[in-house]
């Protein structure tokens, strides 16, 4: 008898995870389908539940992970065993390092024959290989906890700080069945499963009390502060104090851009400046230098607002940590923050708005010119101004200088709509997140690429075209990880095949492919394709001496202690 075949006194393991799903309000699921998943997912689809089939794990699990961080619900991957599990685990730690809510499902195997190791069919202790990479792991073996199973690793995902959750079913637990009362009264539906966390009133008045004292305030904001959907309460308290912000990567977007209190032309110049740094969602990792000179100053002052109390102190001390939820700890400073109180003094906004202009004037000679071929910063100026008139898009990006070039030149002008490589500087999330944004906000989506990265997943343009997302793909085109391959090395570890017609991609599987070569006819290829709504990848040819390798992170290469001390 297959799932969906079963009698009305009696329900299964297929039903039970269905039935907790949607009564959890999940609506997508994302996935490659095999043994012991198929019914499953045939079941949902039945049941209503979309389903976006890939090609390949890690692009199902990124789009899950994006489309958990887009709406903050957890985004459910579902994968078979041992090898499909093991290419979704890979989005999962990615999702978990980067605190995005997502679900990996897994089936397994027979835990009989797994746990005595006698060779079953992609047989593996998938429970124990998860855990190490998430923020929970759990197991369900009896199909009257499948409720409870499915209820445990949504909390777990949304709440406090977001992160992955695997949940591994066994194959047996699928096929089992048990009386449908039984069943039903076995579901749980999870109850604000992402509690507010107000801030200790003190920890408000140390903060605010801090910020008031200093002449050289500046705030940093995080993708936490992007994800906590706390916009207004966030723009409020930085319009009301005046505070300089720099936005981290994923958080371009929740205040304009554009907006003057902006200081991220002047990134090095504020952060090695300011007295008080009110950091939000964000954490003194690398991407901050661990908050330690020579970037930053060692006199400086942090308030640090955080959901994870564990956070405060790891590279630095926090000489004011808030714990709390972002909207809930904003609204509080908004409720506390008295007109004045805080004043950023008229040198520090002077200086830091001298050295904008000063630098976006020097940007501007190398954004203005058209060199032939094509360049990272003029192509890129080629697709901002596409962009430009289109608010709505969604930006993917990855690669290294078509990453860095990239984030600084594509000016984004609403929240959480640049997705990009985040915490791990990871290559392969393009075509995932490109999928989990088309599906879960209905608008079209532009996936800045390098040749390079847009290889870890390049398949997906299958799926894309398969399900007719409004997906654009740019790939700037270098020949190379990184730069080309230098002529005198042919077969370099960085070279690629010179001159793909990646465009051919794309027209194998009826989408609109462009091959362009200069500026003006890369707006025009995007400006048409987004025009069209219909899934289309544009093949632009970069010069391939430039950029630089590693792209604004060459200082991560390990030197040779040896070939120093020569
Ligand atoms: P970025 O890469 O943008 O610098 P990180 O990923 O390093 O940002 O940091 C995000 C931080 O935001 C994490 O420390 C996480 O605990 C925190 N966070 C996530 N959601 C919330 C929330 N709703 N309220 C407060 N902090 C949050
Ligand atoms: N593998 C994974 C999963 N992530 C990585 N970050 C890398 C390898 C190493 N790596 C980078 O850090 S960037 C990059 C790799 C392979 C690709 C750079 O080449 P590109 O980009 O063509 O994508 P540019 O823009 O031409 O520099």
């Amino acid at each position: 008898m297959s799932a969906e075949e079963i009698s009305g006194d009696m329900t299964d393991g297929f039903h039970l995870v269905v039935d907790a799903l949607k009564l959890n309000g999940i609506d997508t699921i994302y996935g490659v389908a095999g043994i012991p998943i198929t019914d499953l997912l045939r079941l949902a689809q039945n049941e209503g539940i979309r389903y976006f089939g890939f090609r390949h794990e890690q692009s199902a699990g990124n789009a899950a992970a994006i489309a958990g961080w887009l709406t903050q619900k957890p985004g459910i991957c579902m994968t078979v065993s041992a090898p499909g599990f093991l290419n979704g685990l890979v989005a999962l730690a990615n999702a978990t390092i980067n605190c995005f809510p997502m679900l990996l499902i897994s089936g397994s195997s027979d835990r009989a024959i797994v746990d005595l190791e006698q060779g079953d069919y992609e047989e593996m202790d998938q429970l124990a290989v998860a855990r190490p990479h998430c923020k929970a792991a759990y197991r369900v073996n009896r199909p009257q906890d499948i409720g409870t199973g499915i209820a445990r690793a949504i909390r777990a995902a949304v709440s406090g700080r977001p992160g992955g959750v695997y949940l591994d079913l066994t194959a047996e637990v699928l096929g089992a069945a048990l009386d449908a009362e039984t069943g039903r009264k076995s579901l749980v539906k999870v109850v604000d499963p992402a509690p507010s966390s107000p801030p200790a009133p003190e920890a408000v008045a140390r903060a605010l009390d801090l910020l008031a004292s200093a002449q050289r305030p500046l705030a940093i904001l995080g993708k936490g502060a992007a994800y906590a959907r706390a916009d207004q309460e966030v723009r409020a308290f930085l319009e009301a104090s005046g505070i300089p912000f720099l936005p981290m990567s994923m958080a371009k977007g929740l205040l304009p851009d554009e907006h003057p209190q902006s200081a991220a032309a002047a990134r090095s110049y504020a952060i090695g400046n300011a007295d008080v740094v009110l950091l939000a969602g964000a954490r003194l990792n690398w991407l901050l230098s661990h908050g330690r000179p020579p970037l930053w100053n060692e006199g400086t002052k942090i308030v640090q607002v955080d959901i994870s109390p564990t956070e405060f102190d790891s590279n630095r001390a926090i000489a004011a940590p808030v714990v709390g939820d972002i909207k809930s700890v904003f609204a509080a400073f908004n409720a506390a923050l008295k007109p004045g109180k805080v004043k950023p003094s008229g040198a520090w906004l002077d200086e830091i708005g001298r050295r904008k202009t000063q630098n976006i004037e020097r940007m501007a000679a190398r954004l203005n010119a058209d060199p032939s071929p094509m360049n990272f910063s003029s192509a890129l100026r080629a697709i901002r101004n596409a962009l430009a008139t289109q608010p709505d898009v969604y930006v993917v990006n990855e690669g290294a200088n078509t990453l860095d070039f990239g984030r600084n030149i594509i000016d984004m002008d609403k929240p959480r709509h640049r997705l990009d490589s985040g915490t791990w500087g990871v290559m392969g999330i393009g075509m995932g997140y490109a999928v989990g944004a088309a599906a879960v906000t209905g608008k079209p989506v532009v996936a800045i690429e390098g040749d390079s990265a847009f290889g870890f997943s390049g398949m997906e343009i299958e799926t894309i075209c398969r399900y007719e997302l409004p997906v654009t793909t740019i790939i700037f085109n270098n020949n190379g990880v990184y730069r080309g391959d230098p002529a005198d090395r042919p077969y370099s570890p960085t070279g690629l095949l010179r001159d793909a017609r990646y465009e051919r991609i794309i027209e194998a599987f009826g989408g609109a492919g462009y091959h362009v070569t200069d500026t003006p006819s890369l707006t025009k290829a995007l400006t048409e394709a987004l025009a069209s709504k219909k899934p289309a990848l544009i093949n632009a040819v970069i010069d391939p001496t430039a950029g630089t390798e590693s792209g604004h992170i060459q200082s991560l290469n390990p030197k040779s202690a040896a070939a120093q001390k020569k």
